[in-house]
């Protein structure tokens, strides 16, 4: 193995969903497994979380309250997957919630970034599961030319956390890797 391939990788992670859909719930169990009393995101939360596989994740929550969201594009730049997340039992503003969405995956910034969709609050009674949210958010037609995948968890208990960080790194990896190629032919040595 060479010294290129065994230095540590890095990778973007952009966490985005309406407000009190769980996004920093979410960011410190997977980052501490344990559960942190939040508060609305002012500005952005970010923290590295190692994945033990050559590869360190730089996970950005960006609040989700409506005044936020025009603030959304400015840290598309250089994401390397994103995570969006949403209140299952929300269905009153699923369809602001995919809204959102349809318009993060038009930004040109994002072209081709992979996403997981993570269907937080199965704990709850009433909770859409993840081929209900697939649908709803119409993911085919939405994400046919990225890597997608909706995950359905609970950020309190943890159920389905760690499927969702096993995504995200394959997810990552390989993103990483094919801009890493796409430079290479950018600029032959
Ligand atoms: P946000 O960062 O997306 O705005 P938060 O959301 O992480 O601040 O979470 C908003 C509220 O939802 C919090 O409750 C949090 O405990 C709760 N929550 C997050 N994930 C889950 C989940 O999977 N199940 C349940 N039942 N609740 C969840 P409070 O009461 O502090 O507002
Ligand atoms: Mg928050």
């Amino acid at each position: 193995m060479g010294l290129a391939s065994s230095k540590a990788k890095q990778a973007q992670i952009l966490m985005l969903g309406l407000d009190s859909a769980g996004k920093s719930t979410l960011l410190y169990k997977m980052k501490f497994n344990d559960v942190f009393l939040t508060f609305p995101t002012v500005g952005f939360n970010v923290e590295m979380i190692e994945t033990g596989e050559n590869l360190a994740l730089t996970v950005w929550d960006v609040g989700g309250q409506h005044k936020m969201r025009t603030a959304w594009s400015n840290y598309l730049e250089n994401a390397d997957c994103l995570v969006y997340i949403v209140d299952s039992t929300d269905r009153q503003r699923l369809d602001e919630s995919k809204k959102e969405l349809e318009l993060i995956l038009k930004n040109d910034r994002v072209k081709n970034v992979p996403l997981i969709v993570l269907a937080n609050k199965q704990d709850l009674p009433g909770a859409l599961d993840a081929e209900e949210i697939t649908r709803r958010f119409n993911m085919k037609k939405h994400c046919h030319d990225r890597n997608w995948y909706v995950q359905p968890c609970c950020a309190l208990t943890g159920d389905g956390v760690s499927e969702a960080l096993q995504k995200l790194t394959s997810f990552a990896k390989s993103y990483v890797k094919s801009k890493q190629e796409a430079f290479k032919i950018f600029r032959p040595d």
